[in-house]
Protein backbone atom coordinates (compact mmCIF):
# COMPACT_ATOMS: atom_id res chain seq x y z
CA UNK A 1 0.00 0.00 0.00
CA UNK A 2 1.40 3.66 -0.28
CA UNK A 3 2.58 5.16 2.13
CA UNK A 4 1.24 8.83 2.66
CA UNK A 5 4.49 11.01 2.46
CA UNK A 6 4.00 14.78 2.77
CA UNK A 7 1.06 16.82 3.80
CA UNK A 8 -1.07 17.71 0.71
CA UNK A 9 -3.07 20.30 1.66
CA UNK A 10 -2.98 23.43 4.07
CA UNK A 11 -5.46 22.16 6.63
CA UNK A 12 -4.13 18.37 6.38
CA UNK A 13 -0.80 19.87 7.59
CA UNK A 14 -2.65 21.82 10.33
CA UNK A 15 -4.31 19.23 11.61
CA UNK A 16 -1.11 16.96 12.02
CA UNK A 17 -0.19 19.72 14.69
CA UNK A 18 -3.68 18.97 16.55
CA UNK A 19 -2.80 17.66 20.07
CA UNK A 20 -6.43 15.92 21.57
CA UNK A 21 -7.01 16.56 24.75
CA UNK A 22 -6.99 13.85 27.41
CA UNK A 23 -9.53 13.41 29.97
CA UNK A 24 -7.97 14.63 33.39
CA UNK A 25 -7.76 11.05 34.85
CA UNK A 26 -5.88 9.88 31.78
CA UNK A 27 -3.44 12.63 31.83
CA UNK A 28 -0.66 10.89 33.97
CA UNK A 29 -0.51 8.18 31.75
CA UNK A 30 -2.37 4.97 32.09
CA UNK A 31 -0.09 3.76 34.96
CA UNK A 32 -1.65 6.48 37.07
CA UNK A 33 -5.66 4.94 36.72
CA UNK A 34 -6.98 2.33 39.09
CA UNK A 35 -10.30 0.47 38.38
CA UNK A 36 -13.16 0.89 40.29
CA UNK A 37 -15.54 -2.03 39.47
CA UNK A 38 -19.05 -1.55 40.28
CA UNK A 39 -22.16 -4.51 40.57
CA UNK A 40 -22.59 -7.37 38.17
CA UNK A 41 -24.80 -6.33 35.14
CA UNK A 42 -27.11 -7.95 33.20
CA UNK A 43 -27.58 -8.16 29.72
CA UNK A 44 -30.62 -5.40 28.35
CA UNK A 45 -32.89 -8.44 27.28
CA UNK A 46 -32.94 -12.28 27.07
CA UNK A 47 -30.54 -12.83 30.19
CA UNK A 48 -31.31 -16.48 30.47
CA UNK A 49 -29.75 -17.17 26.68
CA UNK A 50 -27.31 -14.50 26.82
CA UNK A 51 -25.89 -16.01 29.91
CA UNK A 52 -26.16 -19.45 28.64
CA UNK A 53 -23.80 -18.19 24.92
CA UNK A 54 -21.15 -16.22 27.80
CA UNK A 55 -20.86 -18.14 30.31
CA UNK A 56 -17.22 -17.02 31.30
CA UNK A 57 -18.13 -13.24 30.39
CA UNK A 58 -21.38 -12.82 31.32
CA UNK A 59 -22.10 -10.36 34.28
CA UNK A 60 -18.78 -8.26 34.63
CA UNK A 61 -19.21 -5.52 36.56
CA UNK A 62 -18.90 -1.72 35.08
CA UNK A 63 -15.87 -0.24 35.70
CA UNK A 64 -15.24 3.70 36.06
CA UNK A 65 -11.25 4.68 36.14
CA UNK A 66 -9.86 6.77 39.19
CA UNK A 67 -6.76 8.99 39.17
CA UNK A 68 -4.55 5.90 41.60
CA UNK A 69 -0.98 4.07 40.94
CA UNK A 70 -1.09 1.35 39.17
CA UNK A 71 2.78 0.20 38.98
CA UNK A 72 2.16 -3.41 37.54
CA UNK A 73 1.21 -0.97 34.55
CA UNK A 74 4.66 0.03 33.91
CA UNK A 75 6.35 -3.08 34.68
CA UNK A 76 4.74 -4.99 31.96
CA UNK A 77 5.47 -5.34 28.57
CA UNK A 78 2.60 -6.17 25.91
CA UNK A 79 2.25 -6.63 22.27
CA UNK A 80 -1.43 -5.33 21.47
CA UNK A 81 -3.63 -5.30 17.95
CA UNK A 82 -5.82 -3.32 16.60
CA UNK A 83 -8.43 -4.01 14.18
CA UNK A 84 -10.85 -1.74 12.43
CA UNK A 85 -14.24 -3.44 11.69
CA UNK A 86 -17.12 -2.18 9.16
CA UNK A 87 -17.92 1.32 8.16
CA UNK A 88 -15.39 3.68 7.82
CA UNK A 89 -16.33 6.57 10.50
CA UNK A 90 -14.22 9.47 10.88
CA UNK A 91 -11.49 9.62 13.64
CA UNK A 92 -10.64 5.82 13.62
CA UNK A 93 -7.15 6.76 13.09
CA UNK A 94 -7.19 9.20 16.61
CA UNK A 95 -8.44 5.46 17.79
CA UNK A 96 -4.98 4.05 17.00
CA UNK A 97 -3.10 6.89 17.95
CA UNK A 98 -4.55 6.77 21.46
CA UNK A 99 -4.06 3.37 21.75
CA UNK A 100 -0.43 3.62 20.71
CA UNK A 101 0.26 6.63 23.02
CA UNK A 102 -1.57 5.25 26.17
CA UNK A 103 0.84 1.66 25.55
CA UNK A 104 4.14 3.71 24.94
CA UNK A 105 3.47 6.48 27.57
CA UNK A 106 3.57 3.13 30.20
CA UNK A 107 6.29 1.22 28.97
CA UNK A 108 8.20 2.40 25.66
CA UNK A 109 8.45 -1.29 24.85
CA UNK A 110 5.07 -2.04 24.19
CA UNK A 111 3.90 -2.95 20.76
CA UNK A 112 1.12 -2.47 18.49
CA UNK A 113 0.12 -3.90 15.49
CA UNK A 114 -2.78 -3.51 13.04
CA UNK A 115 -4.62 -6.48 11.21
CA UNK A 116 -5.21 -5.03 7.95
CA UNK A 117 -8.40 -5.46 6.56
CA UNK A 118 -10.40 -6.14 8.82
CA UNK A 119 -10.94 -8.78 11.05
CA UNK A 120 -9.89 -10.95 7.88
CA UNK A 121 -6.45 -9.84 9.01
CA UNK A 122 -6.89 -11.73 11.81
CA UNK A 123 -7.59 -14.61 9.87
CA UNK A 124 -5.16 -14.19 7.11
CA UNK A 125 -2.22 -13.06 10.14
CA UNK A 126 -1.96 -9.74 7.80
CA UNK A 127 -1.05 -7.15 9.71
CA UNK A 128 2.04 -3.98 10.42
CA UNK A 129 3.35 -3.28 13.23
CA UNK A 130 2.18 0.41 13.99
CA UNK A 131 5.20 2.87 13.60
CA UNK A 132 5.22 6.25 15.22
CA UNK A 133 6.13 8.39 12.12
CA UNK A 134 4.11 6.78 10.22
CA UNK A 135 1.49 7.37 12.21
CA UNK A 136 2.23 11.06 12.44
CA UNK A 137 1.09 11.06 8.83
CA UNK A 138 -2.72 9.84 10.02
CA UNK A 139 -3.20 12.02 13.57
CA UNK A 140 -6.30 13.62 13.40
CA UNK A 141 -7.17 12.45 9.58
CA UNK A 142 -9.92 10.84 8.07
CA UNK A 143 -10.50 7.18 6.62
CA UNK A 144 -9.47 4.18 7.86
CA UNK A 145 -6.58 3.71 5.01
CA UNK A 146 -3.69 2.71 7.43
CA UNK A 147 -5.03 -0.27 7.90
CA UNK A 148 -8.04 -0.30 6.27
CA UNK A 149 -11.38 -1.76 6.90
CA UNK A 150 -13.59 -4.72 6.45
CA UNK A 151 -16.92 -6.47 7.16
CA UNK A 152 -15.83 -10.31 7.94
CA UNK A 153 -17.17 -11.93 10.56
CA UNK A 154 -15.62 -14.25 13.00
CA UNK A 155 -18.51 -16.79 14.14
CA UNK A 156 -17.57 -20.28 13.35
CA UNK A 157 -15.43 -22.59 15.74
CA UNK A 158 -12.61 -22.79 12.67
CA UNK A 159 -12.19 -19.00 12.91
CA UNK A 160 -12.05 -18.80 16.87
CA UNK A 161 -9.66 -21.38 16.83
CA UNK A 162 -7.49 -19.69 14.58
CA UNK A 163 -8.42 -16.36 16.21
CA UNK A 164 -6.94 -17.40 19.08
CA UNK A 165 -3.86 -19.35 17.53
CA UNK A 166 -2.97 -16.39 15.34
CA UNK A 167 -3.10 -14.53 18.11
CA UNK A 168 -0.56 -16.63 19.56
CA UNK A 169 1.93 -16.23 16.29
CA UNK A 170 1.81 -13.16 16.26
CA UNK A 171 2.38 -12.58 19.85
CA UNK A 172 -0.43 -10.54 20.78
CA UNK A 173 -1.76 -10.16 24.28
CA UNK A 174 -4.65 -7.68 23.88
CA UNK A 175 -6.93 -7.48 21.05
CA UNK A 176 -8.69 -3.92 20.21
CA UNK A 177 -11.82 -4.13 17.86
CA UNK A 178 -13.25 -0.92 16.90
CA UNK A 179 -16.13 -1.33 15.32
CA UNK A 180 -19.85 -0.90 15.35
CA UNK A 181 -23.09 -3.06 17.06
CA UNK A 182 -21.99 -6.12 15.11
CA UNK A 183 -18.67 -5.88 14.76
CA UNK A 184 -18.43 -5.34 19.12
CA UNK A 185 -20.74 -8.41 19.44
CA UNK A 186 -18.03 -10.46 17.36
CA UNK A 187 -15.47 -9.16 20.01
CA UNK A 188 -17.40 -10.32 22.90
CA UNK A 189 -17.59 -13.64 21.56
CA UNK A 190 -13.48 -13.44 21.17
CA UNK A 191 -13.18 -12.54 24.51
CA UNK A 192 -15.75 -15.32 25.51
CA UNK A 193 -14.08 -17.99 23.71
CA UNK A 194 -10.68 -17.29 24.69
CA UNK A 195 -11.61 -17.10 28.50
CA UNK A 196 -13.21 -20.53 27.62
CA UNK A 197 -9.83 -21.80 26.38
CA UNK A 198 -8.05 -20.40 29.33
CA UNK A 199 -5.87 -18.26 27.11
CA UNK A 200 -4.91 -15.23 28.78
CA UNK A 201 -5.55 -12.14 26.50
CA UNK A 202 -8.06 -9.45 26.41
CA UNK A 203 -10.65 -8.52 23.98
CA UNK A 204 -11.75 -4.39 24.19
CA UNK A 205 -14.08 -3.22 22.05
CA UNK A 206 -14.46 0.81 20.91
CA UNK A 207 -17.68 2.05 19.75
CA UNK A 208 -17.44 3.12 16.13
CA UNK A 209 -20.57 4.22 13.56
CA UNK A 210 -21.60 7.01 11.75
CA UNK A 211 -24.87 5.85 12.35
CA UNK A 212 -25.13 6.76 16.07
CA UNK A 213 -27.31 3.51 17.29
CA UNK A 214 -24.17 2.06 19.26
CA UNK A 215 -25.35 4.23 22.41
CA UNK A 216 -27.27 3.25 25.62
CA UNK A 217 -26.98 4.60 29.01
CA UNK A 218 -23.68 4.26 29.66
CA UNK A 219 -22.07 4.83 25.96
CA UNK A 220 -23.31 8.19 25.18
CA UNK A 221 -22.17 8.16 21.37
CA UNK A 222 -20.16 6.23 18.68
CA UNK A 223 -18.07 8.29 17.07
CA UNK A 224 -17.95 9.21 13.93
CA UNK A 225 -21.61 10.25 14.30
CA UNK A 226 -20.63 14.01 15.11
CA UNK A 227 -18.29 14.66 11.90
CA UNK A 228 -20.94 12.69 9.77
CA UNK A 229 -23.89 14.52 10.59
CA UNK A 230 -21.98 17.69 10.37
CA UNK A 231 -20.91 17.18 6.56
CA UNK A 232 -24.22 15.69 5.56
CA UNK A 233 -25.82 19.09 7.16
CA UNK A 234 -23.61 21.04 5.82
CA UNK A 235 -24.52 19.50 2.28
CA UNK A 236 -27.90 19.58 2.91
CA UNK A 237 -27.93 23.58 3.91
CA UNK A 238 -26.30 23.77 0.31
CA UNK A 239 -29.42 22.60 -1.31
CA UNK A 240 -32.24 23.85 1.39
CA UNK A 241 -30.15 27.55 0.22
CA UNK A 242 -29.92 26.09 -3.50
CA UNK A 243 -33.88 25.15 -3.30
CA UNK A 244 -35.17 28.93 -1.98
CA UNK A 245 -32.99 30.35 -4.42
CA UNK A 246 -34.28 28.59 -7.52
CA UNK A 247 -37.89 27.84 -6.35
CA UNK A 248 -38.17 24.93 -8.35
CA UNK A 249 -37.41 21.77 -7.05
CA UNK A 250 -38.16 19.25 -4.48
CA UNK A 251 -34.95 17.93 -3.55
CA UNK A 252 -35.39 14.00 -1.94
CA UNK A 253 -32.14 13.29 0.08
CA UNK A 254 -31.56 10.21 1.50
CA UNK A 255 -28.71 9.96 4.35
CA UNK A 256 -26.85 6.97 5.55
CA UNK A 257 -27.71 5.31 8.97
CA UNK A 258 -29.06 1.95 8.19
CA UNK A 259 -32.33 1.12 9.96
CA UNK A 260 -31.81 4.04 12.47
CA UNK A 261 -33.16 7.92 11.57
CA UNK A 262 -30.36 9.50 13.90
CA UNK A 263 -28.67 10.87 11.47
CA UNK A 264 -31.71 12.12 9.55
CA UNK A 265 -32.72 13.69 12.57
CA UNK A 266 -30.19 15.37 13.25
CA UNK A 267 -29.33 16.61 10.28
CA UNK A 268 -32.64 17.52 11.13
CA UNK A 269 -32.26 19.67 13.77
CA UNK A 270 -28.75 21.25 11.76
CA UNK A 271 -30.87 22.49 8.66
CA UNK A 272 -34.45 22.61 9.44
CA UNK A 273 -36.10 21.27 6.20
CA UNK A 274 -39.59 20.63 5.19
CA UNK A 275 -39.71 17.06 5.64
CA UNK A 276 -37.84 14.74 7.55
CA UNK A 277 -39.27 11.36 7.48
CA UNK A 278 -38.39 9.08 10.60
CA UNK A 279 -38.47 5.87 10.35
CA UNK A 280 -39.17 4.64 13.28
CA UNK A 281 -42.07 7.03 13.76
CA UNK A 282 -43.30 5.05 10.46
CA UNK A 283 -43.08 2.08 12.19
CA UNK A 284 -44.72 2.57 15.21
CA UNK A 285 -47.74 4.06 13.56
CA UNK A 286 -48.08 1.47 10.90
CA UNK A 287 -47.71 3.47 8.45
CA UNK A 288 -48.31 1.54 4.81
CA UNK A 289 -45.81 2.94 1.98
CA UNK A 290 -49.07 4.82 1.02
CA UNK A 291 -49.87 6.91 3.57
CA UNK A 292 -46.33 7.84 3.90
CA UNK A 293 -46.67 9.25 0.38
CA UNK A 294 -49.77 10.54 1.40
CA UNK A 295 -48.23 12.69 4.44
CA UNK A 296 -45.70 13.91 1.98
CA UNK A 297 -48.06 14.83 -0.80
CA UNK A 298 -49.93 17.20 1.82
CA UNK A 299 -46.98 18.89 2.73
CA UNK A 300 -46.28 19.52 -1.17
CA UNK A 301 -50.12 20.46 -1.91
CA UNK A 302 -49.75 22.98 1.20
CA UNK A 303 -46.87 24.39 -0.08
CA UNK A 304 -47.85 24.77 -3.37
CA UNK A 305 -51.17 26.08 -2.81
CA UNK A 306 -48.64 29.31 -1.12
CA UNK A 307 -47.04 29.38 -5.01
CA UNK A 308 -44.06 27.15 -3.44
CA UNK A 309 -43.62 24.75 -5.44
CA UNK A 310 -40.35 23.71 -3.63
CA UNK A 311 -39.02 21.79 -0.69
CA UNK A 312 -36.97 19.14 1.19
CA UNK A 313 -37.34 16.23 2.09
CA UNK A 314 -34.85 14.02 4.21
CA UNK A 315 -35.44 10.49 3.71
CA UNK A 316 -33.52 7.77 6.07
CA UNK A 317 -31.70 5.00 4.11
CA UNK A 318 -33.32 2.24 6.71
CA UNK A 319 -36.36 3.79 5.85
CA UNK A 320 -38.03 0.80 3.62
CA UNK A 321 -37.42 -1.38 7.01
CA UNK A 322 -40.02 0.08 9.21
CA UNK A 323 -42.77 0.22 6.35
CA UNK A 324 -44.59 -2.69 8.13
CA UNK A 325 -45.19 -4.35 4.83
CA UNK A 326 -42.03 -3.67 3.63
CA UNK A 327 -40.87 -5.03 6.80
CA UNK A 328 -42.28 -8.67 6.81
CA UNK A 329 -40.93 -8.34 3.09
CA UNK A 330 -37.53 -8.15 4.27
CA UNK A 331 -37.72 -10.59 7.08
CA UNK A 332 -38.95 -13.18 4.63
CA UNK A 333 -36.84 -12.92 1.86
CA UNK A 334 -33.26 -12.86 4.16
CA UNK A 335 -34.98 -16.38 5.19
CA UNK A 336 -35.07 -17.23 1.68
CA UNK A 337 -31.75 -15.77 0.64
CA UNK A 338 -29.96 -17.73 4.08
CA UNK A 339 -31.74 -20.91 2.92
CA UNK A 340 -31.57 -21.31 -0.57
CA UNK A 341 -27.81 -19.00 -0.85
CA UNK A 342 -26.62 -21.83 -3.13
CA UNK A 343 -29.75 -22.42 -5.19
CA UNK A 344 -30.29 -18.28 -5.77
CA UNK A 345 -26.62 -17.81 -6.85
CA UNK A 346 -27.03 -20.30 -10.01
CA UNK A 347 -29.97 -17.97 -11.00
CA UNK A 348 -27.72 -15.51 -13.36
CA UNK A 349 -31.08 -13.01 -14.42
CA UNK A 350 -33.08 -10.68 -12.08
CA UNK A 351 -36.00 -12.27 -13.78
CA UNK A 352 -35.01 -16.07 -12.43
CA UNK A 353 -34.15 -14.56 -9.22
CA UNK A 354 -37.69 -13.00 -8.44
CA UNK A 355 -39.69 -15.67 -9.66
CA UNK A 356 -37.84 -17.93 -7.68
CA UNK A 357 -38.14 -15.65 -4.76
CA UNK A 358 -42.00 -15.21 -5.50
CA UNK A 359 -42.55 -18.58 -5.84
CA UNK A 360 -41.09 -18.94 -2.03
CA UNK A 361 -43.08 -15.92 -0.31
CA UNK A 362 -46.81 -16.31 0.84
CA UNK A 363 -48.92 -14.82 -2.13
CA UNK A 364 -49.34 -11.19 0.22
CA UNK A 365 -45.58 -10.68 0.13
CA UNK A 366 -45.49 -12.27 -3.64
CA UNK A 367 -48.23 -9.55 -4.80
CA UNK A 368 -46.22 -6.57 -2.77
CA UNK A 369 -42.93 -8.20 -4.47
CA UNK A 370 -44.23 -7.88 -7.80
CA UNK A 371 -45.35 -4.43 -7.77
CA UNK A 372 -42.31 -3.42 -6.64
CA UNK A 373 -40.24 -1.24 -9.43
CA UNK A 374 -37.61 -3.51 -10.66
CA UNK A 375 -34.64 -1.85 -9.81
CA UNK A 376 -36.19 -1.86 -5.83
CA UNK A 377 -37.08 -5.46 -6.31
CA UNK A 378 -33.65 -6.31 -7.33
CA UNK A 379 -31.95 -3.89 -4.72
CA UNK A 380 -33.75 -6.07 -1.89
CA UNK A 381 -32.59 -9.09 -3.27
CA UNK A 382 -29.10 -7.98 -3.18
CA UNK A 383 -26.56 -9.72 -0.95
CA UNK A 384 -27.03 -9.38 2.75
CA UNK A 385 -23.61 -8.10 4.77
CA UNK A 386 -21.73 -10.85 6.36
CA UNK A 387 -24.46 -10.48 9.89
CA UNK A 388 -27.17 -10.84 7.72
CA UNK A 389 -28.10 -7.15 7.54
CA UNK A 390 -29.62 -6.14 3.99
CA UNK A 391 -28.14 -3.29 2.43
CA UNK A 392 -30.08 -0.59 2.64
CA UNK A 393 -27.66 1.83 1.01
CA UNK A 394 -28.26 0.55 -2.22
CA UNK A 395 -32.16 0.48 -2.08
CA UNK A 396 -33.44 4.10 -3.67
CA UNK A 397 -36.26 4.13 -1.55
CA UNK A 398 -36.04 7.83 -2.11
CA UNK A 399 -37.00 7.06 -6.26
CA UNK A 400 -39.63 4.97 -5.29
CA UNK A 401 -41.53 7.23 -2.96
CA UNK A 402 -41.35 9.76 -6.08
CA UNK A 403 -42.49 7.52 -8.50
CA UNK A 404 -45.45 7.06 -5.99
CA UNK A 405 -45.58 10.79 -5.41
CA UNK A 406 -46.13 11.50 -9.09
CA UNK A 407 -48.65 9.17 -9.10
CA UNK A 408 -50.15 10.82 -6.89
CA UNK A 409 -50.04 13.89 -7.96
CA UNK A 410 -51.39 13.38 -11.02
CA UNK A 411 -54.32 11.63 -9.87
CA UNK A 412 -55.43 15.00 -7.79
CA UNK A 413 -54.35 17.10 -10.60
CA UNK A 414 -57.30 15.10 -12.74
CA UNK A 415 -60.09 15.68 -10.09
CA UNK A 416 -58.48 19.22 -9.69
CA UNK A 417 -57.36 18.84 -6.10
CA UNK A 418 -54.24 19.78 -7.02
CA UNK A 419 -52.52 22.60 -9.22
CA UNK A 420 -49.39 22.93 -8.57
CA UNK A 421 -45.87 21.82 -10.52
CA UNK A 422 -43.73 19.04 -9.25
CA UNK A 423 -39.80 18.18 -9.77
CA UNK A 424 -37.66 16.28 -8.30
CA UNK A 425 -34.45 16.00 -7.57
CA UNK A 426 -32.73 12.83 -5.93
CA UNK A 427 -29.93 13.08 -3.72
CA UNK A 428 -28.08 9.94 -1.43
CA UNK A 429 -24.96 11.42 1.15
CA UNK A 430 -23.37 8.64 2.78
CA UNK A 431 -20.06 7.65 2.08
CA UNK A 432 -19.18 11.27 1.75
CA UNK A 433 -19.50 11.79 5.37
CA UNK A 434 -17.46 8.51 6.44
CA UNK A 435 -14.17 9.43 6.24
CA UNK A 436 -14.22 13.58 6.51
CA UNK A 437 -11.73 15.47 8.85
CA UNK A 438 -12.78 14.39 12.15
CA UNK A 439 -13.94 17.36 13.84
CA UNK A 440 -12.76 18.76 17.04
CA UNK A 441 -15.35 16.69 19.19
CA UNK A 442 -14.56 13.36 17.38
CA UNK A 443 -10.74 13.92 17.48
CA UNK A 444 -10.83 14.15 20.88
CA UNK A 445 -13.40 11.39 21.41
CA UNK A 446 -11.78 8.69 19.55
CA UNK A 447 -8.06 9.66 21.13
CA UNK A 448 -9.67 9.21 24.27
CA UNK A 449 -11.02 6.21 23.69
CA UNK A 450 -8.23 4.74 22.33
CA UNK A 451 -5.73 6.20 25.25
CA UNK A 452 -8.57 4.41 27.45
CA UNK A 453 -8.73 1.12 25.81
CA UNK A 454 -4.78 0.86 26.74
CA UNK A 455 -6.09 1.87 30.40
CA UNK A 456 -8.91 -1.60 30.09
CA UNK A 457 -5.97 -3.73 28.94
CA UNK A 458 -3.14 -2.50 31.34
CA UNK A 459 -6.04 -3.12 34.11
CA UNK A 460 -6.51 -6.91 32.51
CA UNK A 461 -10.05 -6.91 31.77
CA UNK A 462 -11.86 -8.66 28.93
CA UNK A 463 -14.96 -8.67 27.13
CA UNK A 464 -15.19 -4.61 27.65
CA UNK A 465 -16.04 -1.52 25.65
CA UNK A 466 -14.14 1.71 25.92
CA UNK A 467 -16.33 3.79 27.95
CA UNK A 468 -15.59 8.46 27.89
CA UNK A 469 -18.37 9.40 28.75
CA UNK A 470 -20.15 13.05 30.19
CA UNK A 471 -18.87 13.93 26.44
CA UNK A 472 -21.36 17.83 26.65
CA UNK A 473 -18.48 18.99 29.18
CA UNK A 474 -14.95 19.91 27.88
CA UNK A 475 -12.58 17.06 27.25
CA UNK A 476 -10.72 17.21 30.80
CA UNK A 477 -13.84 16.79 32.34
CA UNK A 478 -14.96 13.27 30.29
CA UNK A 479 -15.44 10.31 32.62
CA UNK A 480 -13.11 6.97 31.44
CA UNK A 481 -14.29 3.07 32.58
CA UNK A 482 -15.70 0.06 30.93
CA UNK A 483 -18.69 -1.55 29.76
CA UNK A 484 -19.33 -5.50 29.63
CA UNK A 485 -19.92 -5.91 26.11
CA UNK A 486 -22.48 -8.47 27.05
CA UNK A 487 -24.82 -6.00 29.07
CA UNK A 488 -25.52 -4.33 25.71
CA UNK A 489 -26.82 -7.78 24.43
CA UNK A 490 -30.41 -9.00 23.51
CA UNK A 491 -30.76 -12.01 20.75
CA UNK A 492 -32.24 -11.40 17.40
CA UNK A 493 -33.00 -12.98 13.90
CA UNK A 494 -29.80 -13.05 11.66
CA UNK A 495 -29.34 -15.00 8.66
CA UNK A 496 -32.47 -17.18 9.47
CA UNK A 497 -31.14 -18.11 13.29
CA UNK A 498 -31.23 -16.35 16.93
CA UNK A 499 -27.85 -15.01 17.29
CA UNK A 500 -26.66 -12.66 20.31
CA UNK A 501 -26.32 -9.20 19.18
CA UNK A 502 -25.92 -6.09 20.99
CA UNK A 503 -29.35 -4.02 20.74
CA UNK A 504 -29.52 -1.34 18.42
CA UNK A 505 -30.60 1.71 19.60
CA UNK A 506 -32.97 3.08 17.61
CA UNK A 507 -34.64 6.68 17.65
CA UNK A 508 -36.45 6.83 20.76
CA UNK A 509 -39.73 8.06 20.10
CA UNK A 510 -40.66 8.95 23.63
CA UNK A 511 -36.57 10.68 23.77
CA UNK A 512 -36.13 14.39 24.16
CA UNK A 513 -34.47 14.92 20.60
CA UNK A 514 -37.79 13.50 19.22
CA UNK A 515 -40.58 15.50 21.13
CA UNK A 516 -38.25 18.51 19.91
CA UNK A 517 -38.63 17.49 16.48
CA UNK A 518 -42.14 17.20 16.60
CA UNK A 519 -42.62 20.69 18.53
CA UNK A 520 -40.69 22.09 15.35
CA UNK A 521 -41.87 20.04 12.48
CA UNK A 522 -44.89 21.89 11.44
CA UNK A 523 -43.49 25.16 11.05
CA UNK A 524 -40.69 23.47 9.22
CA UNK A 525 -43.28 22.07 6.79
CA UNK A 526 -44.65 25.36 5.58
CA UNK A 527 -42.05 27.46 6.32
CA UNK A 528 -38.27 28.23 4.75
CA UNK A 529 -37.09 27.84 8.39
CA UNK A 530 -34.00 26.47 6.55
CA UNK A 531 -30.93 26.46 8.19
CA UNK A 532 -27.72 26.63 6.50
CA UNK A 533 -24.59 25.64 8.63
CA UNK A 534 -21.76 25.65 6.75
CA UNK A 535 -18.52 23.34 6.51
CA UNK A 536 -16.89 22.10 9.93
CA UNK A 537 -14.80 24.56 11.61
CA UNK A 538 -11.79 23.10 13.14
CA UNK A 539 -10.14 26.82 14.15
CA UNK A 540 -12.32 29.79 16.30
CA UNK A 541 -14.28 30.50 18.77
CA UNK A 542 -15.49 26.96 21.11
CA UNK A 543 -19.19 27.91 20.06
CA UNK A 544 -18.38 26.67 16.88
CA UNK A 545 -15.60 24.23 16.25
CA UNK A 546 -15.89 22.76 20.08
CA UNK A 547 -19.68 21.82 20.09
CA UNK A 548 -20.75 18.54 19.24
CA UNK A 549 -24.43 17.24 17.80
CA UNK A 550 -28.13 18.65 19.14
CA UNK A 551 -28.81 15.15 19.42
CA UNK A 552 -27.02 14.82 22.77
CA UNK A 553 -27.40 17.90 23.64
CA UNK A 554 -31.45 17.15 24.04
CA UNK A 555 -30.70 13.70 25.60
CA UNK A 556 -28.36 15.34 27.97
CA UNK A 557 -30.60 17.81 28.66
CA UNK A 558 -33.22 15.31 29.96
CA UNK A 559 -31.16 14.17 32.75
CA UNK A 560 -31.05 17.81 34.45
P1 LIG B 1 -21.18 0.36 10.35
O1 LIG B 1 -22.48 -0.01 11.00
O2 LIG B 1 -20.30 -0.77 10.10
O3 LIG B 1 -20.50 1.48 11.07
O4 LIG B 1 -21.53 0.94 8.90
C1 LIG B 1 -22.30 2.05 8.73
C2 LIG B 1 -22.73 2.26 7.30
O5 LIG B 1 -22.12 3.44 6.81
C3 LIG B 1 -24.25 2.34 7.17
O6 LIG B 1 -24.72 3.63 7.43
C4 LIG B 1 -24.47 1.91 5.76
O7 LIG B 1 -25.76 1.38 5.55
C5 LIG B 1 -23.43 0.84 5.58
O8 LIG B 1 -22.37 1.19 6.44
C6 LIG B 1 -22.91 0.74 4.17
O9 LIG B 1 -22.09 -0.37 4.09
P2 LIG B 1 -20.92 -0.58 3.04
O10 LIG B 1 -19.79 0.28 3.47
O11 LIG B 1 -20.59 -2.02 3.16
O12 LIG B 1 -21.45 -0.17 1.71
Amino acid sequence: MAQKTSCISELQCERSRFKPELPEVLKKGVAFVKAVKGKPTQSVADQVKVRELFKNTYGLPIVKFKKGANPAAKKKIINVAVVLSGGQAPGGHNVIAGLFDGLKQANKKNELIGYLGGPSGILKKSFKKIDEKVLAQYRNTGGFDYIQSGRTKIESVEQFCSTKDNLDVCNVNALVVVGGDDSNTNAAMIAEYLKQENVDKCVIGVPKTIDGDLKNKYIETSFGFDTATKIYAELVGNICRDAISAQKYWHFVRLMGRSASHITLEVGFKTQPNIVLIGEEILAKKMTLSKVVDSIVEVIIKRSQDGKNFGICLVPEGLIEFIPEMKELIAALNDILADNADKFTELSSMEEKKNFVCSKLSNKLSDLMCSLPAGIASQLMSDRDPHGNVAVSMIETEKLLIEMIQKRLAELKKKDKYKGKFSSVTHFFGYEGRCGFPSNFDANYTYALGYNAAALILNGLTGYMSFVGNLLKAPKQWECGGIPITMMMNVERRNGKDKPVIQKALVDLNGKPFKEFVKMRDKWAVSESYVFPGPIQYFGPANVSGITTRTLQYEQSKKK
